[in-house]
């Protein structure tokens, strides 16, 4: 089992196993885990100066997923997400932070095991490095709350429909992230001037041979004082699902910038052309388009920083209240690199707007949190509408600007809810 898993060769490493998990059941394979943990350690430590491929696991319950309460989209590759009103919570618990993957979950992270891990900068550097855990441990440590939000949160609301996770609005959360600074480590290496953007890989090198999830940000953002190479997650080790050992936390930016599983920091000196760089992979149209039009790919530009939005946590969607009852109305408002000015809601479709009592985040970068209270004097169906307003002046949208890839949406949150008498 040893040579099967630590096999160099990426064709063969498929075949043993498809073999290997068909003859494995999931329990039998659990089992299994502490076993081959111990055989492959030796073997582990010269990883990646032998080039040999982490292996990636298929098998979503040996990361501890789905989480309660969790909508699947997909097991394989696992997504899932949360509905609204299980999100009210300041700081988002782990067991309610969605779950984004583009292939399966690389072995080390379901056993936890940082031996033989290595975080390699190259490229463009003066001097290459390999750091291991105990390495990382000794550059300053940094914790901030940061909304780390997909790309294609919202996707399903486009009209017409487009190809991708369907994500309703759960595919955001505000965790707590502690790690090092991505720049500390990058002037440890040392910027050559011909630096400009990094591409990030991971240890989740997909089965069937197709290229590995890798995306990348420019030498601006790595070198921003706010841009991590996160460690822990809610104050525990990161947990399989969301990258151990380590991840980026890019914050403002798209969730695909935050590459999990990090093992690689390729330091360019051009803007990273990866798959999922190219073409209609994250990446908007420079224009606005007529909804179902499909720019040439000329056209298209890479997706960066979330644009303003809310979320309402509060009231469940659906509830039924009694004439006068005291409504209380709850959510967060976010907007990439700004900041938000306030959130507004209104229960007649827009036709009247009131204030919300805004709180400020814990930091730049955290979602904001607002609520009040109301009473509906009449009997009958109403929606509550949130709208946030970001310190540009820019306010989301009531119908969502269509794009090929579904990405970026923001059209306000409406919940129903009704009122007997
Ligand atoms: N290595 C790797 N990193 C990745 C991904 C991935 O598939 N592989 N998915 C990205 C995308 S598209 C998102 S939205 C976030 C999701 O992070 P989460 O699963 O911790 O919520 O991780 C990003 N980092
Ligand atoms: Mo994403």
């Amino acid at each position: 089992m040893r040579k099967i898993e630590c096999q160099p060769n990426l064709t063969e490493r498929f075949e043993t196993r498809r073999r290997f998990l068909a003859k494995m059941g999931k329990s039998a394979f659990l089992a299994s885990l502490g076993i081959f943990g111990a055989g492959c350690e030796a073997v582990d430590r010269g990883l990646l100066d032998r080039g040999l491929m982490p292996v990636v696991l298929e098998d979503p319950q040996a990361a501890g997923l789905p989480k309660p309460d969790m909508l699947v989209h997909t097991e394989q590759p696992f997504n899932g997400e949360f509905v609204p009103h299980l999100l009210n919570d300041d700081v988002t618990p782990t067991e309610r932070h969605f779950v984004r993957n583009n292939s399966g979950i690389p072995e080390r992270a379901v056993r936890q095991d940082p031996h033989g891990w290595k975080l390699v900068i190259e490229g463009e550097v003066h001097k290459k490095l390999a750091l291991s855990m105990d390495d990382l441990d000794r550059f300053p440590q940094v914790t901030m709350e940061v909304v780390l939000e997909c790309a294609g949160n919202g996707r399903s609301l486009f009209v017409p429909e487009v190809s991708g996770t369907p994500w309703q609005r759960g595919a955001v959360a505000c965790s707590e992230w502690t790690g090092v600074r991505l720049r500390d480590v990058l002037k440890a290496a040392g910027l050559k001037p011909s630096a400009v953007y990094t591409g990030n890989y991971g240890e989740d090198v997909p089965n069937d041979g197709s290229e590995p999830f890798s995306r990348g940000i420019p030498i601006e953002k790595a070198m921003d004082e706010h841009t991590l190479i996160a460690l822990k997650m809610n104050g525990e080790v990161l947990p399989a699902a969301h990258g151990f050992p380590a991840r980026l936390i890019v914050p403002g930016w798209i969730g695909s910038a935050m590459q999990k599983w990090l093992n690689r920091i390729w330091v360019r000196d051009r803007v990273h052309d990866s798959e999922k760089m190219s073409g209609y992979s994250y990446r908007i149209p420079a224009y606005p388009t007529a909804p179902g039009d499909k720019p040439p790919v000329a056209d298209m530009r890479i997706a960066t920083a979330w644009q303003v939005k809310s979320l309402i946590t509060q009231p469940q969607a659906s509830l039924e209240f009694n004439v006068g009852d005291a409504i209380k109305i709850r959510g967060h408002a976010w907007a990439g690199e700004n900041q938000i000015n306030k959130v507004l809601i209104s229960t007649d479709f827009g036709l009247q707007w009131q204030e919300t009592q805004l709180i400020q985040p814990s930091n730049k970068y955290a979602w904001y949190h607002w609520e009040t209270e109301l009473a509906l004097a009449n009997r009958g169906y109403y929606e509550i509408w949130a709208r946030a307003y970001d310190d540009t002046g820019a306010a989301q949208p009531f119908s969502q600007p269509w794009n090929p890839k579904g990405y970026l949406g923001n059209v306000i949150h409406r919940i129903p809810i009704s009122v007997v008498a």
